[in-house]
C-alpha cells in the first residue's frame, strides 16, 4: 500500500502499458499508485510493444508508457500526467496552487530520461543475459524466445535508435550531472521535497528517472542485486551523491510496493 494515501477511485477499465524496466513507466505507476487509482498494468516486451504504442498512440512514437480507457489513449508521460489530473483529480500530488511549478520541474527530469537509459545500457549491454532477463520478464514463452532468438539483430537497432556510443554517452553524462547538482541545490534550499511543502509529481518524476542510477531496494528491478553489481560502474560516479541518497530515501518514504500485484502479459 502507498505509505500515504488519497481516495480511492475504482476504474478496473484504466490500462497502464508499460516496459518492465521502463524509468518513464515507472513514474506513472507510482502516480497511480500513490494516488490509489485502480489500474491493470499491461506488460509489454520491448519489441513487441511497438506496433500497438504507435498505433494506439496515434502520434508517430513507439514509446510507452501509453494508458487507455475505452477508446481513449494518452502517450507520453507528461500528456498522462495532465489526463489523470483532469479526470481522476484532484490529486493529491497535484495541487492546483503549484500546478506549473511541479510541470516545469517535472519536465527538467523528463528531459535526461533518455539519457540515463543511454548511459546504462552503455556497460549494460556488456551483459547479454541481465538485458534478456529485464527484457523477457513479464513476457509470455513464445514472445520470450522469440526474443532470445532475434537479440542479435535487435541489439545493433537498439543501440543505434538510443544513440548508445561514446560521444553521445559523456553527453549524456553532463546532462544528468547537471539534473543531479540542480536536484541538490533545490533540496538544500527547500527541505525534503522540490516544489512547497509536500510530495508531489516533481518528485515522482526525479525519483523515477533517476532511480535506475540510484537503485531503491524498494524497485524490483533497479534495486536488484544483479543490475546494481552489473551497473556499478555506470553508477559509481553519482552513487554517495546526495542527489541520489535524495532518491533512495524518497522510494522509502513514498514508494509503497512496486507491483502489488504482478502484471500479466499484454
Ligand atoms: N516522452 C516520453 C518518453 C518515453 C520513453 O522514452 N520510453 C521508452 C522506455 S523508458 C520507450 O518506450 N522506448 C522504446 C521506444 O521508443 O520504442 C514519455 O515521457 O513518456
Amino acid at each position: 500500500m502507498p505509505i500515504e494515501s488519497t481516495q480511492s477511485v475504482a476504474d478496473a477499465n484504466l490500462v497502464l502499458n508499460t516496459i518492465a524496466m521502463s524509468h518513464y513507466s515507472e513514474k506513472i505507476r507510482w502516480l497511480l499508485d500513490y494516488e490509489q487509482i485502480s489500474y491493470r498494468e499491461a506488460a509489454r516486451t520491448p519489441v513487441y510493444h511497438s506496433f500497438p504504442a504507435l498505433i494506439k498512440g496515434k502520434r508517430g512514437q513507439t514509446t510507452v508508457p501509453f494508458i487507455y480507457r475505452g477508446k481513449t489513449c494518452i502517450q507520453d508521460s507528461p500528456r498522462i500526467v495532465k489526463w489523470l489530473g483532469k479526470e481522476y483529480g484532484p490529486l493529491q500530488t497535484l495541487p492546483e496552487r503549484y500546478y506549473d511549478e511541479i510541470m516545469d520541474v517535472a519536465s527538467r527530469f523528463d528531459a535526461i530520461g533518455k539519457g540515463v537509459a543511454r548511459y546504462l545500457y552503455y556497460p549494460g549491454f556488456e551483459h547479454k543475459a541481465l538485458i534478456l532477463d529485464m527484457w523477457t520478464r513479464f513476457a509470455t514463452p513464445r514472445e520470450a524466445k522469440v526474443i532470445r532468438a532475434i537479440y542479435p539483430i535487435v541489439k545493433p537497432i537498439f543501440k543505434a535508435k538510443l544513440k548508445i556510443n561514446a560521444t553521445d554517452v559523456a553527453r549524456a553524462e553532463v546532462k544528468i550531472d547537471e539534473a543531479v547538482q540542480w536536484l541538490e541545490q533545490r533540496i538544500a534550499a527547500t527541505g525534503t521535497y522540490l516544489v512547497g511543502d509536500q510530495f508531489t509529481v516533481a518528485d515522482i518524476t526525479a525519483a523515477s528517472l533517476l532511480a535506475p542510477l540510484a537503485c531503491p531496494k524498494e524497485h524490483p528491478i533497479y534495486g536488484s542485486a544483479e543490475f546494481r553489481d552489473k551497473m556499478a560502474p555506470t553508477n559509481a560516479l553519482w552513487k554517495d551523491r546526495p542527489g541520489l541518497e535524495w532518491v533512495r530515501s524518497i522510494y522509502t518514504k513514498h514508494r509503497g510496493t512496486v507491483w502489488q500485484e504482478q502484471p500479466k502479459a499484454a
